[in-house]
C-alpha cells in the first residue's frame, strides 16, 4: 500500500487540517492558519490549519474512550499493529524521507536514517510485545504469592521538536501502543506534513488490523504553544513526553507536576569529548566531523565541545581543518551533500551570537563561520561549521548553541579534562577517544561522565535505539526507546495473594488475636 497523494508534497494553496485522528479522518481543525517554510529555500511548504486548545481536549476524550478497549487487546496483539505499522513504514520509507528533507533540511542519507530509526523501534517494540513482565517476590506470609503486573497507563502526549520530526515520536509512540496506550502528538509546527504523514500510516496500519483498533488511538494536533500547554495541562493524559528547548520542558515539567502527572523529558544537550593520547585520530576526525556537522550540528546529541589532550592538539586542529574545507555545503536533496541548511535565520542569527561571544571571551576562531551563498539554494540559510579554540571552559561554553559550532580546549591532566567535561548544565550524550582501558573505564565509570550517554572511541550522536535514550541534570533525565524505558508508559501494581485460610499480618503484626 502507498501513501495517498496528499501527504506528499503539496500543491500550491493546498490548506491541512491540523487536526488528524483514526476516525473520523481528517477530523477539520479550527485554528489559525499558518505556513510553514522549507528550511531548503525558505519557500512554503504548505498552509496548515492549526488545531484550538479545545480541540486538544476532544483528541484527549477521543484517545481516553480508545484506551479502555485498548488495554484490553493483549499485549502481543498490540505488538501486531506495530508490525504492520513497519510495514508500511519500509514500503514507504523514500517518500517518508523526502517530507523530512523537505520540512527539515536534512541530507537525504540522514533522512533515510531517521525513518530506519522508526523501522528498529517497531521491531524493537514487537519483540518487546511479548515481554512486558513483572516479577514473583518471595513473600514472607505462609500461603501467599507476590506478585507485580505492569499494566496499560492512559493516553501519551508526545511533544517533538523539528529536528527528529519523525523517530522521537516513534519512540514514543510505537512502545506506548505496544504497552496499551493511545497517543496525541503535538509536533513541532516547523513539521507538520511529516507528521500528518506518520499518522497515516497508522490509519492505514490501524484499517489493515481490524476494528481493535479504535478510533483515537492515534491523533495529531498542531498548533503553536498552547496546543502543548493544553495537552500538557489534561489531567487525562497521566504521562507527557516532551523533546525540545530547557525552558519549553521546564514549562511542561511544572505544569505537569502540579498536577501530579508524569513527565518524561529530553531537552538540551551540550556534548563533549575527551580526545587523549593515545587516540586513534584517523577514527576520531571522522567521528568528530559526524558528531560536530551531521545534521548541520542540529541534533541534541552533536558534538560542541572537544577537550584534546595538549600532545595531540595541533595535530588534531591541523586534520580538523583539512577535513572542515572540504566539507560539501549545499542542497540536502543533492547526492554527495553532507552539510544542509540551519532551520531558518533565527538559528544563524544565535550562531553568530555565540561566535561574537566566544570572541569576546578569547576565543580564537580556526575555521568557518561565514554565510553560504555560492552554489546553495537561494531563500536558505547555509553557513561553514565552524570551530572555535578557547584557552578554557568559558561562560559560552556552557550554553547550547543548536547550530554546526564546536568550541575547543587543550587539557594536561584526565581528571581536569573530566572536571570540565561534566562542568555544564546539561548531560546528555558525551564521548572518549581513547586506547587506554583506564581511561576508557574511568570515563563511563561512576566518576567519569555525568550524561546519560557515555561513548567509547564513537562519537556522541548516532545512538541505536535498543538503548535508554536521554540524559541528566537540565537535559531533564528521561529515558525514551530502549532498554527498559517501557516501564514509564506503564503503570505497576503490586499483587499480594492469600491461598491459606488464615489472615497472618505483614510485619508480625498481632491484631486482636
Ligand atoms: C535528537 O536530536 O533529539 O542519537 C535525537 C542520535 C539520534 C537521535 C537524536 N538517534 O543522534
Amino acid at each position: 500500500m502507498q501513501l495517498p497523494e496528499h501527504i506528499l508534497p503539496p500543491a500550491d494553496g493546498d490548506t491541512f487540517s491540523g487536526l488528524w485522528a483514526l476516525d473520523p479522518y481528517p477530523r477539520g481543525a479550527a485554528g489559525e492558519v499558518f505556513s510553514p517554510c522549507s528550511p531548503i529555500d525558505g519557500k512554503p511548504t504548505c498552509q496548515i490549519r492549526a488545531a484550538t486548545a479545545p480541540q486538544v481536549g476532544d483528541a484527549v476524550m477521543a484517545a481516553e474512550h480508545a484506551f479502555r478497549q485498548w488495554r484490553t487487546v493483549p499485549a502481543p496483539r498490540r505488538g501486531e499493529l506495530v508490525r504492520l505499522i513497519g510495514d508500511l513504514v519500509r514500503e514507504n520509507k523514500s517518500k517518508l524521507a523526502e517530507l523530512i528533507t523537505l520540512e527539515a533540511g536534512k541530507i537525504r542519507p540522514e533522512a533515510e536514517g531517521e525513518i530506519q530509526e522508526w523501522i528498529d523501534v517497531c521491531e524493537f517494540a514487537v519483540g518487546l510485545s511479548r515481554q512486558l513482565h513483572g516479577l514473583t517476590i518471595a513473600t514472607e506470609r505462609p500461603e501467599h504469592s507476590l506478585i507485580e503486573q505492569w499494566h496499560p497507563l492512559g493516553p501519551v502526549g508526545v511533544i517533538s521538536a523539528f529536528n527528529f520530526p519523525a523517530a522521537v515520536w516513534a519512540w514514543n509512540a510505537m512502545i506506548g501502543l505496544v504497552c496499551g496506550d493511545p497517543i496525541v502528538w503535538k509536533p513541532s509546527e516547523q513539521t507538520p506534513l511529516i507528521a500528518l504523514a506518520c499518522n497515516q500510516i497508522v490509519t492505514l496500519a490501524a484499517a489493515r488490523f481490524g476494528s481493535d483498533a479504535p478510533s483515537g488511538l492515534s491523533t495529531v494536533v498542531i498548533g503553536g504553544a498552547d496546543v502543548g500547554a493544553a495537552l500538557a495541562s489534561d489531567p487525562r493524559v497521566p504521562l507527557v513526553s516532551a523533546t525540545g528547548s530547557v525552558p519549553m520542558g521546564r514549562s511542561v515539567a511544572q505544569v505537569v507536576a502540579s498536577r501530579l502527572g508524569r513527565s518524561l523529558l529530553e531537552l538540551g544537550g551540550n556534548n563533549g569529548m575527551i580526545v587523549t593520547p593515545s587516540a586513534d585520530l584517523d577514527m576520531a576526525i571522522r567521528a568528530i566531523t559526524f558528531a560536530a556537522v551531521g545534521t548541520c550540528g542540529q541534533r541534541c546529541t552533536s558534538l560542541r565541545r572537544l577537550f584534546v589532550h595538549e600532545s595531540v592538539y595541533d595535530e588534531l586542529v591541523e586534520r580538523l581543518q583539512k577535513a572542515y574545507s572540504s566539507l560539501p555545503i549545499g542542497d540536502p536533496r543533492e547526492d554527495g551533500t553532507l552539510v544542509g541548511p540551519l532551520v531558518d535565520e533565527a538559528s544563524f542569527d544565535k550562531m553568530q551570537a555565540s561566535l561574537a561571544a566566544a570572541h569576546d571571551e578569547g576565543g580564537h576562531l580556526l575555521c568557518g563561520g561565514d554565510r553560504v551563498f555560492d552554489d546553495v539554494p537561494e531563500g536558505g540559510v547555509y553557513v561553514q561549521p565552524a570551530i572555535v579554540r578557547l584557552p578554557r571552559q568559558t561562560p559560552i561554553m556552557h550554553e547550547e548553541t543548536f547550530a554546526p559550532l564546536m568550541y575547543m580546549v587543550a587539557y594536561e591532566n584526565f581528571d581536569d579534562a573530566i572536571e570540565m567535561h561534566n562542568a555544564v548544565p546539561q548531560g546528555l550524550s558525551s564521548a572518549i577517544f581513547t586506547n587506554d582501558m583506564r581511561e576508557a573505564h574511568k570515563f563511563i565509570g561512576p566518576a567519569g561522565s555525568d550524561c546519560g550517554l557515555a561513548g567509547v572511541n564513537i562519537g556522541t550522536s548516532g545512538a541505536e535505539i535498543g538503548g535508554a535514550f536521554g540524559g541528566e541534570k537540565e537535559t531533564g533525565g528521561g529515558r525514551e526507546s530502549g532498554s527498559d524505558s517501557w516501564k514509564q508508559y506503564m503503570r505497576r501494581t503490586t499483587c499480594t495473594i492469600n491461598y491459606g485460610t488464615a489472615l497472618p499480618l505483614a510485619q508480625g503484626i498481632r491484631f486482636g488475636d
